[in-house]
């Protein structure tokens, strides 16, 4: 417990400078729309095959937009519900299992709870089953107002497990319009990139070439598709006159679990190492779009999915201080170190990866800027700092200490 409240005290000082800073409240107000791509990775951002974009929208957004180079997803067992809590509640999914089915009813600060407190309308939408991940539950907890699920939705378009992201795009974003007040933070996650990434021919749009036939060609396939309902939501979004006045965040949940080195190495014609590999299966892409369209670029420093809150909270002028996250304030301009739950870590010069056995020195330390290992000693300061980190999540979730905080300083 005193080793968690130490953290806690050191990240608060770290933390004191963040006000000054151009961007912090600049967006005050503005609605947030944060959608979570199923299985949407950041390899094949920019990329085309047979002369064709694979993501054609999302590389048009990035033009006006902030995109991550280098985010990384932080998931565990609990894939898309640990994207979701390291993203809304900025803290380390757990080692086993996932937080929302094994901790619901414990104290978090999440982002929806904070900014209901400050006067948002807050609801989450996914056209699936409520119950799974155990989101009904969950969803009370972290304070949504409402939580749009399959029920909610007409099945307009079947495709997959439930309903298209077009349309899933479609009837949310008319829901955002017509049924939510202002200023909202809305979470969205889609579906249709979701494994065994089977579209229906008449939704086949890509040539995939040489990958025709295989699951990874259906995965490329199938992500190409999610871009282009991605184009669609943005062009609804700026016709509601909604697009000016909103944070909109898209970033990948996990992996598409085809860890199959040779596969990569035809689609980028190259060799792949194992850092290579880690990067492919880790990165996500992050994209963020302010109302003004300012700070487009592209930004190589490594970001996670726990940056999340922390950063939206920075963008709207509401203070992370006394908030129980671990997560890095992307906009505050300190150096950041991001670590993986599998014990992974890169602060952007170095790129940890452990062995199976978790000894130290059984993993291996890469120079990012040779992309080769080096002395495995470079790696040692980080790989104390990313155990203690995940030490200090565990036992903050598993023993509910935001709670006894809490309770102790009333
Ligand atoms: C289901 C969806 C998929 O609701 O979020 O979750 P996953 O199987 O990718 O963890």
């Amino acid at each position: 417990v005193e080793q968690v409240q130490a953290f806690f005290a050191d990240r608060q000082k770290s933390n004191e400078s963040q006000h000054s800073q151009a961007l912090f409240g600049k967006y005050k107000e503005s609605n947030v729309i944060i959608v979570q791509g199923e299985a949407f990775m950041n390899f094949m951002i920019g990329q085309s095959i047979g002369g064709q974009e694979i993501t054609p929208h999302f590389n048009e957004l990035m033009k006006e937009s902030q995109y991550y180079s280098h985010f990384y997803h932080q998931t565990g067992q609990g894939r898309t519900s640990d994207a979701d809590f390291g993203a809304n509640i900025s803290l380390y999914p757990l080692s086993a299992g996932s937080a929302f089915v094994r901790y619901a009813d414990h104290t978090y600060d999440s982002l929806p709870s904070i900014l209901k407190d400050q006067g948002y309308s807050t609801n989450a939408f996914h056209a699936y089953e409520s119950s799974f991940w155990n989101r009904y539950t969950m969803y009370q907890n972290m304070k949504y107002d409402k939580f749009y699920s399959k029920n909610d939705f007409v099945e307009d378009d079947p495709l997959g497990w439930s309903l298209s992201d077009v349309s899933f795009f479609r009837q949310s974003v008319e829901k955002m319009s017509s049924e939510v007040q202002e200023p909202f933070y809305s979470f969205l996650i889609t579906l249709s990139s979701h494994h065994p990434y089977s579209l229906p021919k008449d939704k086949q749009q890509l040539d995939v070439g040489e990958f025709q036939g295989t699951m990874f060609g259906n995965y490329l396939q199938s992500v190409h598709y999610v871009d282009a309902a991605l184009g669609g939501m943005v062009e609804d979004l700026k016709n509601r006159g909604l697009w000016e006045k909103t944070i909109f965040m898209f970033y990948g949940d996990h992996d598409n679990s085809i860890n199959d080195k040779p596969l990569y190495e035809k689609f980028f014609g190259r060799q792949l190492n194992d850092l290579d590999m880690a990067q492919i299966m880790n990165e996500v892409p992050l994209l963020v779009h302010l109302p003004d369209g300012a700070e487009a670029g592209t930004f190589e420093q490594p970001a996670g999915q726990l940056d999340i809150t922390p950063s939206v909270l920075h963008l709207l002028g509401i203070s992370d201080e006394s908030y129980y996250h671990m997560g890095n304030n992307i906009y505050d301009g300190s150096e950041r170190m991001v670590v993986l739950r599998n014990g992974s870590f890169t602060d952007g010069k170095v790129f940890y990866i452990p062995s199976d056995d978790y000894i130290y020195t059984s993993g291996t330390c890469y120079d990012l800027s040779t992309h080769e290992a080096t002395d495995i000693n470079a790696c040692k300061a980080g790989f104390d700092q990313a155990t203690k980190r995940l030490h200090v999540s565990d036992t903050l979730i598993t023993y509910d200490l935001i709670r006894q905080f809490r309770e102790e300083s009333h």
